[in-house]
């Protein structure tokens, strides 16, 4: 079912950028998308709300009176979720909390010379646009990942924005609201797609612009992100669902299948790799999937994804060479299911979040690990973080010099000023050097 890749008699010496291209992405062509979108976000951009109504109905096909959802329609949502959802989204906030809070960064004062004071200061974002999309399931985990750490960050202002659903009345998905309720959120959007992010960017009606929109999304969603960041910050351009798994001949064969089934099933374009120095391994994660996928209630977009190119078993010489694979794919999912997993996992260099033996499948991670979901895809990995508290702060240095302490440095400062034939920057220290000293009589 999935397609097998041989990179045994791969010589030595292999490069990042050769694996890469051994392994191949789906594709996703955000720039195409910029084509579509441009005209949505440009009339948000200038029409304001009524733009924003009129895409609504063009794209979700619903005609609203108004943008925002009341908070009483979330509250009641809330009242009216299955007490067993409830619980459990209650303990993967427990958890979530818990690692944002330990994650929070403080303030750290260098004292670079007497006198001489440099201070990073963390400061809140102040206003942010969490987004959570409808698209094939209604991502109620979303709203947890994103609300849960811009909460803990101190986040003073936060709105969400989510698709309105025709079967639900032009309202958003219910489970969606009542995490909202759940979570203290009351400014809530019932808009999707493109015409969210350009409504968060520029404002529109009720919403306020934001300082910062993240959230996962589609192509178009990605692409109006794209589009509006002269204006606001983004998180990241989060592209289709991936996992690799690295495991030897000592993993269950069922666990490695059914979790390369699990982010198969969020997506015809989802990327499932398994990279193993056991062609026995791989012999039975085949005879699971033909086993499993069937009876898999999404059986066919989970075969698309694991039958197209971006998916496939990787046969290497050892753990090792599975490491230089990995870590040049660097997915946004990497399980470990190794002998001495977590040795091999303190190898890992690029993966959006790691998941070590055979007890933390990605799916935990998905919902109730105290871990994010929303992680660097398509290889961005290599430079970048999943969403965390980190990334609804920013850190600002505070320079507090004292006399005595710009007067010892002030001449190097002259001189690097002349150095770059910009006098007038050294005169602003001459100018002070050349005061009558303070406290001198
Ligand atoms: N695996 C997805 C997140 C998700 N899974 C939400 C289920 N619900 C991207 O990391
Ligand atoms: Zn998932």
């Amino acid at each position: 079912m999935i397609r097998r890749t041989d990179l045994r008699e791969t010589p030595a010496g292999t490069t990042a950028a050769q694996y890469r291209a051994v392994l191949p992405r789906a594709p996703f062509d955000v720039e195409a998308a910029v084509a579509v979108v441009r005209p949505v976000v440009d009339d948000v951009r200038h029409r304001g709300v009524d733009a924003v109504l009129d895409a609504t109905e063009r794209f979700d096909h619903v005609r609203r009176e108004s943008l925002a959802v009341d908070p009483s329609e979330t509250r009641a949502a809330l009242d009216a979720l299955a007490p067993d959802v409830r619980a459990a989204l209650e303990e993967s906030v427990t958890r979530l909390r818990a690692t944002c809070e330990a994650e929070l960064e403080h303030d750290v004062v260098t004292e670079v010379a007497p006198g001489a004071r440099v201070e990073r200061r963390i400061v809140p974002v102040g206003r942010v646009g969490l987004y959570v999309p409808g698209g094939l399931a209604p991502l109620v985990s979303s709203v947890l990942m994103n609300v849960v750490p811009a909460q803990v960050a101190g986040v003073a202002s936060l709105a969400l924005a989510t698709p309105p659903q025709r079967e639900f009345g032009g309202a958003p998905h219910p489970t969606v609201l009542a995490a909202c309720a759940l979570l203290g959120v009351e400014e809530v959007y019932a808009v999707g797609g493109a015409q969210a992010i350009a409504m968060f960017a520029y404002g529109a009606g009720p919403c306020e612009p934001v300082d910062l929109v993240t959230g996962p999304g589609n192509i178009y969603v990605v692409a109006a992100k794209r589009l509006v960041q002269s204006v606001t910050g983004i998180d990241s351009e989060a592209g289709p669902t991936e996992i690799a798994i690295l495991a030897d001949d000592t993993a269950v064969p069922s666990f490695v299948a059914s979790d390369l089934i699990s982010q198969a099933e969020h997506d015809p374009l989802a990327a499932a790799v398994l990279v193993t120095p056991s062609a026995a391994l791989a012999d039975a994660v085949d005879a699971e999937l033909v086993r499993q996928v069937p009876a898999a209630k999404h059986a066919e977009r989970i075969q698309t994804a694991l039958t197209s190119p971006q998916s496939a078993t990787v046969l290497v010489r050892d753990v090792a060479q599975g490491l230089d694979v990995v870590n040049a794919y660097a997915a946004e999912h990497l399980e470990i299911q190794t002998a001495d997993a977590a040795a091999v996992a303190a190898r890992v260099e690029n993966a959006g979040a790691v998941f070590v033996g055979g007890w933390s499948p990605v799916s935990l991670g998905d919902y109730a690990a105290g871990s994010n979901h929303v992680l660097p895809t398509a290889g961005c990995a290599c430079h970048s973080s999943g969403l965390s508290v980190r990334s609804f702060c920013k850190s600002m240095q505070v320079v507090t010099y004292d006399e005595g302490a710009l007067r010892e440095i002030g001449p190097k400062v002259v001189v690097l000023a002349e150095a770059e034939d910009l006098p007038s920057h050294g005169e602003a220290v001459t100018v002070r050097l050349d005061a009558p000293e303070e406290g001198a009589s």
